[in-house]
Order: C-alpha cells, then sequence, then structure tokens
C-alpha cells in the first residue's frame, strides 16, 4: 500500500532511478551528502553541474548520475537554518515537491532523499523530518507514477526520528484501481451503517448502499462525473474516505468518512488540511458541503473546522426517500 520507505545507510549505493543531492547554490560541491555524491559519480558530475549555473534555495536541478548506480541525479539547495522566520519551512517543502515534480517530469519513477538541511545547514531535523514525509505523502496523493520514495538516513537520529514519524503518517490515496474501488464500497458500508442508521433507518441506508455506494456506482462517479476518492490509511489501515469535486469555483466535499474507531484521533483535522490543499491546488477558495440535519456530531465537528451553514436543502435520493440536510461551506484564508 504505502510507497514510502525510510532505510538508512549511504544514498550513493542506491539502486533507485534518481537520488536526490542536498547541494549549495554553486552546485559544485561541497562537504557531506554533497562530497559522497560527487566522489561516487566522478569528475563527470563536477563537469555537467558548472553547466548549471547554480541553483537557488528551494529550487532544482537535473544531471545524470554518471559512475552511480542510480542513471540520474537531482541537485536541490535546501535552506539554511536561521531560527525559523525565514521562510525555511517552506523552502524545504519546496526542495522536496519541486524535486518529485521533476521526477515524473523526467519519468522517473523511484527517488530517494537524503536528510536535506538537517546537516551543515543545521535545520532541526524533528521539523525537517515532519516537512519531509509530509509534502511527499502530498504529492503523493495525486502522482500515481512515482512508485517508491526512498527516505536514506544517515545519522541514527534522523533514522529514528523518520521510524517514528512515518508511522503516524496519515496517508490519502488515491482510488484508482478496481481493488480500491471495492474498498471504498466496503468502507461506505462499515461507515453508514455504524454512523446513518440510527439516523434514517436501515431501510433507506441500504438503498443507498446499493444504488450509490456500490462498487459500479463509486467507479461512475469516478470515471464519468469527475469525482476524486482518496482512501486514509492510519496505521496501514483503511480508516475513511474522502470524495471531492470541483464545482463552478469551489469544491464540493461530498465524502468526508471515517469509521468510528477512528473518529477523535485528530484525523478530521488531517483530512481537512489534505481536503483544503486540494481546493488550493484547484485555485479555489470555498469548500462547500451536505449534512443531514439530524446528524448533530457531524454537523459539531465541521463547525470546529471553520464551516458555517448556510441554508436548508433538501435532496430527492430517489424510491421517494429524501435527505434532510443543511448547506455548509469554509472559506478559505
Ligand atoms: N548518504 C546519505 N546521507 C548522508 C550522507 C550519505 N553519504 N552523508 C551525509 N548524509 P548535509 P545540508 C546526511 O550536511 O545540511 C554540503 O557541503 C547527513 O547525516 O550533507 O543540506 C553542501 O555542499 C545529514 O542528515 O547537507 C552544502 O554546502 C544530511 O545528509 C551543505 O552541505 C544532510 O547533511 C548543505 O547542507
Amino acid at each position: 500500500m504505502t510507497k514510502i520507505e525510510i532505510v538508512s545507510g549511504d544514498i550513493t549505493r542506491l539502486q533507485v532511478d534518481v537520488i536526490v543531492n542536498a547541494a549549495n547554490s554553486s552546485l559544485l560541491g561541497g562537504g557531506g551528502v554533497d562530497g559522497a555524491i560527487h566522489r561516487s559519480a566522478g569528475s563527470e558530475l563536477f563537469s555537467a553541474c558548472k553547466l548549471l549555473n547554480g541553483c537557488n534555495a528551494g529550487e532544482v536541478k537535473i544531471t545524470p548520475g554518471f559512475r552511480l548506480p542510480s542513471p540520474y541525479v537531482i541537485h536541490t539547495v535546501g535552506p539554511v537554518w536561521k531560527g525559523g522566520g525565514n521562510d525555511e519551512n517552506q523552502t524545504l517543502a519546496s526542495c522536496y515537491q519541486k524535486s518529485l515534480r521533476l521526477a515524473s517530469e523526467n519519468n522517473l519513477r523511484t527517488i530517494a532523499f537524503p536528510n536535506i538541511s538537517t546537516g551543515i545547514y543545521g535545520f532541526p531535523k524533528s521539523l525537517a523530518a515532519k516537512i519531509a514525509l509530509e509534502t511527499v505523502r502530498d504529492y503523493l496523493a495525486n502522482h500515481i507514477e512515482i512508485e517508491r520514495v526512498l527516505f536514506c538516513c544517515f545519522d541514527e537520529e534522523n533514522l529514528a526520528l523518520y521510524k517514528g514519524a512515518v508511522s503516524e503518517l496519515v496517508l490519502f490515496e488515491k482510488v484508482v484501481s478496481e481493488q480500491d474501488i471495492i474498498l471504498t464500497s466496503k468502507l461506505a458500508s462499515i461507515i453508514w451503517n455504524e454512523h446513518y442508521v440510527p439516523m434514517i433507518g436501515q431501510e433507506q441506508v441500504d438503498y443507498m448502499l446499493s444504488n450509490l455506494q456500490s462498487p459500479e456506482a463509486i467507479e461512475k462517479l469516478i470515471n464519468k462525473e469527475g469525482y476524486q476518492y482518496y482512501i486514509i490509511y492510519h496505521h496501514s489501515e483503511p480508516s475513511g474516505y474522502i470524495s471531492i469535486r470541483q464545482k463552478g469555483n469551489d469544491l464540493f466535499l461530498s465524502k468526508f468518512y471515517l469509521i468510528r474507531e477512528k473518529r477523535r484521533t485528530g484525523l478530521g483535522r488531517e483530512g481537512m488540511r489534505f481536503i483544503s490543499l486540494q481546493a488550493r491546488m484547484l485555485g479555489l477558495q470555498r469548500i462547500f458541503l451536505t449534512v443531514n440535519i439530524n446528524n448533530l456530531n457531524s454537523i459539531k465537528a465541521y463547525k470546529k473546522l471553520g464551516f458555517q451553514i448556510d441554508s436548508p436543502v433538501i435532496t430527492q435520493i430517489g424510491a421517494g426517500y429524501i435527505m434532510d440536510d443543511y448547506n455548509m461551506s469554509l472559506q478559505l484564508l
């Protein structure tokens, strides 16, 4: 399921399509991982780097790997830590994001990162690990072309931090395969049965599940109606799912469901952050949803996440069933 792996040791030994170098803005070599990469790749790498005209912090450039086992190297320049008030976090995130984008553009499917900026550049390791993992996780949610991402930890402290952080990482995986669709439908069945039966009764729940949440119905929503589904994994367990779609200038949040045992574990906030990110990436400033007026816990949870109630709305769902809902919306800042 997960494409993220934590490995220890020397990045210059890894057999992946591309390794990332934590370089400096001259791109002409240095100490740390940069020095190790230049030594293993040989002097041709230095010659290739001389032609690149340097690189700004947060940016990326690509060269062949020459004598390295990996055919390519992406050179990125991390931020120098100056206390945190100089956009260090954003610059570090940009290193990871732009490296992945460059890998995608070059059809490179497996990539290894060192712990950028956490050596000579002095970035706090725990914060750097969190930014690295979350940035990569968010990119992978929408880029199925990347097959494997290795975080290569050279020092024991980083290795322990990454192992801890990755086991807590909430993953959002895009629903693409038939298997994913079947899993989504199963999650729907669990969640509707535990959550909606007391609200709208078993009969209506059964009707909705077989008509609107069957694998065929979900497949149609994805392939014909422009919905994107993401399964939420927590501690490697499928824990819920999200379904979104652009409607005009807004993002329509069609489904945001968590199985009962995963509620009140912070997944709501994590999921909302992910949904807001999808809205921003589409250039949208507002998220809206409908929620059953008797679904008091969800209404409360959405309010806590910043949503407001706009108006009541009645939705016909077929076979004489209706849903008595509220429209709720969240304006993104
Ligand atoms: N494989 C994997 N990781 C390594 C290796 C290796 N062979 N060697 C060191 N590390 P740093 P920065 C880890 O200092 O902080 C250079 O001089 C190391 O444990 O290499 O981004 C450049 O030219 C640490 O966790 O990079 C720049 O001037 C991580 O790599 C400056 O350092 C990053 O440490 C960049 O500083």
